[in-house]
């Protein structure tokens, strides 16, 4: 005889809309059915004047971390339309619903989405195609209640509809698409950002990129429109013309100009306005000739001058080798020699050779120096640094334990010092992780591994996501995984993961869990505890790194500043939590540890439930008396590899951490 059932529904349904994403949370229900295993189903509709005539949301809405089975009492719902009503109806279940005869209860609620947005982007024009690239321009909206801040232009290949799309920004209401396959059709649309969200996508408008032959000068008509445009004077506008028409130079003109508007439009995608005087980053792939892109950042070096010494690794595109190179009048110095095997394709040359004009650009002692590149003749070859330690985190793995906090420190601080640079310039890495930095004999640490897209394409670590690209879901921040939002905001998330992987010597962050779980444990709250041994402080600078809202996260140059603070005062690496009070200049509250309720919650969330009878078995039946426990208690009540050991010493010392929280701000677990 059991007294369990379905379980009533939510209560309290309460929303929080902003300019992209609408945040839906509740209470649970008042009767749970007698049963623990509570989930929520969340149902969208799109409903007329008429209740009656509601049809199902289509497949565009997101939710995250999903619409259905969610265990937590709240979700978020991404790419919604403006000027819309959207019904929700959510339910709770478990494990006896599907039993149940009745039509399940669920509560509903309404929401208008009608933020006052701008009216829709209408028709989006093609100027010109070329081989790898689109320029399409629209109308901006007219009378708009609110600026425009900025255009999303969305894009896919028309073949591949269902698989991934690609979006990019502009300010204007013109964009030129780079990257683009040759003779292909490409789908667009465009819409429109105020401050209160976006407006509905335009209408879809199929365009074609040029065949390998196709002249970006064939189109005359076009020509005229883009010089009106960029030049604005009809005097001008007939000089030119003429010149044009007379010289043939169109060519040479829309080229220049698509690679000045393209800077622009990069440097602007990244959040980043150049300051007169700071030099920023350039995007290759905004040359239509990579070539050209290759011989303006990089030196080509004559083969003669290298002599390869031995194979290191392996790399996507072939082989990597130490060697030396002689430079005339200068000492023959130690080098890393990235070849490109034979048999490769234009584009493997391409991708392989992009790596060295985004390298040649840069010129700080924490990033990887390019010395030159072999182009004209064969193997094709990168030519950088040598760096006598390989990779930092198999470095650390090997030397587990051997260093001090202060060199640790030093290291971490080399790294936020390459990436200070990297976000001055305007450089988005986007693959920060221990694996791509690399560790020189002094133990200084260098940023490696550019090359955007690529380089998540080659990392054994990057998976596809269901915004279709592939992303290193452990080191990635939220946003970047769920909408692609990349920016030195992500990488900041990246660099606290990259301070884990130190402090802990190389361990895996997150461990075994699968990359769903990460994803589901980040959105929840949970975040990775401190290593064994790390300070405190340093624990505290991650957990900011780790801020959800991406506004919140210290930049580089904090970073750097404490860092150096700690090096100054090594004393500070041994305090406390009643001295963590916040980073120098770094917005945001200190944030909340995720608060675990039973011990079996806590062993759970570190994956390490199996020693739940050890625990109970020794006493330590409550998490306040874990928190007093030292690593010989962890030993002696039986868990014997050191991997636990370690895993669970420095979970405790987060419990620790918490409590002590819990206890400053008066709360009760
Ligand atoms: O961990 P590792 O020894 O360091 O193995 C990899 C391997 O090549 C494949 O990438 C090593 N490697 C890459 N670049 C360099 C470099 N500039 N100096 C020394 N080793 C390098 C890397």
């Amino acid at each position: 005889m059991t007294n369990e059932g379905p379980p009533s529904p939510p209560r309290n349904v309460v929303f929080n809309i902003n300019e992209t994403s609408l945040f839906l949370e509740w209470s649970p229900p008042s009767d749970t059915g007698g049963r623990k295993d509570l989930t929520y189903n969340v149902l969208c509709k799109r409903c007329g004047a008429d209740p009656q005539e509601c049809e199902l949301c289509g497949g565009d809405l997101r939710f995250i971390p999903r619409p259905q089975g969610l265990v937590n009492a709240s979700v978020t719902v991404l790419d919604f339309t403006a000027h819309a009503n959207y019904t929700f109806e959510i339910e709770s279940l478990n494990g006896v619903s599907e039993m149940s005869s009745f039509p399940r209860p669920v509560t509903a609620i309404t929401i208008s989405t009608d933020q006052g947005g701008p009216s829709l982007v209408g028709v989006v024009r093609k100027d010109w195609a070329s081989q790898n690239s689109i320029a399409l321009s629209w109308q901006e909206p007219e009378q708009p209640i609110l600026p425009v801040l900025d255009y999303e232009i969305k894009y896919y290949e028309k073949e591949h509809e269902q698989l991934s799309y690609s979006s990019t920004r502009a300010k204007a209401p013109s964009v030129i698409i780079t990257g683009l396959k040759p003779s292909t059709r490409y789908i667009f649309q465009v819409r429109a950002r105020t401050s209160t969200g976006y407006s509905s996508y335009s209408p879809k408008f199929e365009y074609e990129t040029g065949d390998e032959t196709s002249d970006m000068a064939a189109d005359q008509g076009q020509v005229l429109v883009i010089v009106t445009a960029a030049v604005g004077g009809f005097t001008l506008l007939v000089i030119l013309t003429l010149f044009f028409l007379i010289t043939g130079r169109c060519q040479w003109y829309i080229k220049a100009k698509m690679k000045s508007d393209e800077k622009r439009r990069t440097h602007y995608q990244n959040g980043h306005i150049p300051f007169p005087g700071i030099k920023t980053y350039i995007d290759p792939d905004t040359y239509e000739d990579p070539t050209q892109a290759v011989h303006e950042f990089a030196k080509e070096i004559d083969p003669s001058r290298i002599r390869i010494e031995r194979v290191i690794g392996a790399g996507e595109f072939g082989e990597v080798c130490s060697g030396r190179l002689r430079t005339p009048g200068k000492k023959e110095i130690p080098v890393a020699i990235k070849t490109l095997k034979g048999g490769y394709v234009e584009r493997q040359r391409r991708d392989f050779l992009r790596e060295a004009s985004i390298m040649g650009q840069f010129d700080h002692p924490n990033i990887i120096r390019l010395e030159g590149v072999v182009t004209k003749s064969r193997p094709v070859m990168i030519v950088v640094e040598y760096m006598e330690n390989g990779s930092l985190d198999s470095f650390l793995r090997k030397h587990d334990g051997h260093f001090t906090v202060i060199q640790l420190v030093g290291m971490l601080r080399g790294i936020a010092s390459g990436m200070k640079y990297l976000s001055d310039m305007g450089y988005v890495h986007r693959d920060l992780a221990a694996r791509n930095i690399l560790v020189n004999s002094n133990l200084v640490c260098k940023v490696s591994d550019f090359g955007l897209s690529r380089v998540l394409e080659d990392d054994p670590e990057a998976a596809y996501t269901t915004s279709g690209g592939k992303i290193p879901i452990r080191w990635t921040a939220p946003e970047a995984i769920a909408y692609r939002k990349f920016s030195s905001a992500s990488d900041a998330w990246s660099y606290g993961i990259v301070m884990w992987e130190v402090m802990s010597y190389g361990e895996r962050p997150y461990w075994e869990m699968s990359n769903q779980d990460v994803i589901l444990s980040i959105e929840e709250g949970y975040r990775l505890p401190a290593p064994m041994g790390c300070p405190v402080a340093l624990h505290q600078l991650m957990l900011h790194c780790w801020q959800k809202e991406r506004g919140h996260r210290p930049k580089f140059t904090d970073i750097v500043s404490f860092l150096d603070k700690l090096i100054r005062n090594p004393s500070s690496l041994l305090t406390l939590v009643e001295d963590i009070q916040g980073l120098p200049e770094s917005p945001g509250d200190v944030p909340e540890y995720p608060l675990f309720i039973s011990v079996g919650d806590w062993l759970d969330s570190i994956k390490m439930s199996q020693y739940k009878n050890n625990f109970m078995a020794a006493g330590f039946t409550t998490l306040d008396s874990i928190s007093t426990m030292s690593i010989e208690d962890v030993r002696r009540i039986g868990v014997t590899l050191i991997g636990h050991q370690r895993r669970i010493v420095s979970s405790i010392q987060t419990l620790r951490l918490q409590l002590l929280h819990v206890q400053e701000k008066g709360f009760h677990v």
